[in-house]
């Protein structure tokens, strides 16, 4: 048997948290187009007889603009830090700029053993893929580079057989029956936050939070869900809410519908659109949502 931590960074957007769900084969993380969706690390376990492969997910590196990417960013770092590999995503077809090798070479020369997964491949053609590896072999960057498509499943069973081979020896140390670290409660908020980032324009999504306020399976068994979605200023909720409720009733009904899912059985949705000026640089209400260090 063999058993491990493996930390998935990357740049933000680079599709580390699509990778991980069809590694792992459920949604664990949510996805978006924009940078920055994954908040916080979260834990995608996949069990096997032979190995069980315990993937970290992490918020995309980054610039910083606020308190909140702060904490995101070392929430990144403590991931990096305590796994027993490192698997770096890399998006193929933006192509490799010279800050990419530096952000390569930066963890190649850590202590744990890293491995790039090169991603993306159905959307580029595909001889610029060995003239990738080997501009990246050229720049010093020391490590195996693996080529997938998480959307075309291309070389994913590839990729998990190297992994199961890389982490050390030991029994599991998960359940084999858990997937996620994470709460049905914090799933049921990313997934509101997942909606939000697919509807609305650049701007709006970045300043959400969500607060679950009541999560309650009912004797009649439909589960009773009132959140409330907080956005930074008051033209931001005028977007949220659209004209006479349009857009919030459109989202929160693709959102019910995945909490249905997720949960397997109806779920009555309830929403505020609320407004708190600047969360995400003031660290009482970062804490309130969930986000600290
Ligand atoms: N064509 C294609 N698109 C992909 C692939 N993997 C991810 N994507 C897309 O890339 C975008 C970003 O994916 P995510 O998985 O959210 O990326 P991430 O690295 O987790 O992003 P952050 O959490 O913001 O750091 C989404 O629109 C995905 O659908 C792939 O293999 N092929
Ligand atoms: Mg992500």
């Amino acid at each position: 048997m063999r058993s491990g931590f493996i930390g998935v960074i990357g740049k933000a957007n680079a599709g580390k948290s699509t990778l991980i769900n069809v590694l792992v084969g459920e949604k664990v993380s949510i996805v978006s187009p924009k940078p920055q969706t994954t908040r916080e690390a979260i834990m995608g376990v996949l069990t096997k007889p032979e190995y069980q492969l315990v993937f970290v997910d992490t918020p995309g590196i980054y610039k910083s603009q606020n308190k909140l990417s702060d904490i995101m960013q070392k929430s990144a770092q403590t991931a990096a830090n305590d796994v027993d590999f490192i698997l770096f995503v890399h998006d193929g077809h933006g192509g490799i700029s010279d800050d990419d090798i530096a952000l390569m070479k930066k963890y190649t020369v850590g202590k744990t053993p890293m491995a790039i997964a090169y991603t993306k491949i159905d959307i580029m053609p595909k001889e610029r893929i060995p003239e990738d590896v080997k501009k990246l072999y050229e720049n010093g960057v020391d490590c195996d580079v693996l080529p997938v498509s998480a959307r075309k499943f291309t070389n994913i069973a590839k990729l998990e057989a190297y992994l199961a081979d890389k982490v050390p020896k030991g029994e599991k140390v998960i359940p084999e029956d858990m997937v996620t670290d994470k709460s049905e409660r914090f799933m049921v908020s990313e997934i509101m936050r997942e909606k939000i980032l697919l509807k609305f324009g650049q701007e709006v999504p970045h300043g959400i939070a969500i607060a679950v306020n009541v999560f309650e399976k009912q004797e009649n068994g439909v589960y009773d869900i009132n959140l409330d979605i907080i956005c930074e200023k008051p033209n931001h909720k005028s977007i949220l809410i659209g004209k006479q409720g349009a857009a919030i009733k459109e989202v929160s009904s693709f959102a019910r519908k995945d909490m249905e899912k997720l949960l397997g059985c109806k779920v009555f949705l309830t929403t505020y659109v609320k407004v708190k000026e600047d969360w995400r640089n003031r660290p009482n209400l970062l804490k309130d949502f969930g986000y600290s260090d």
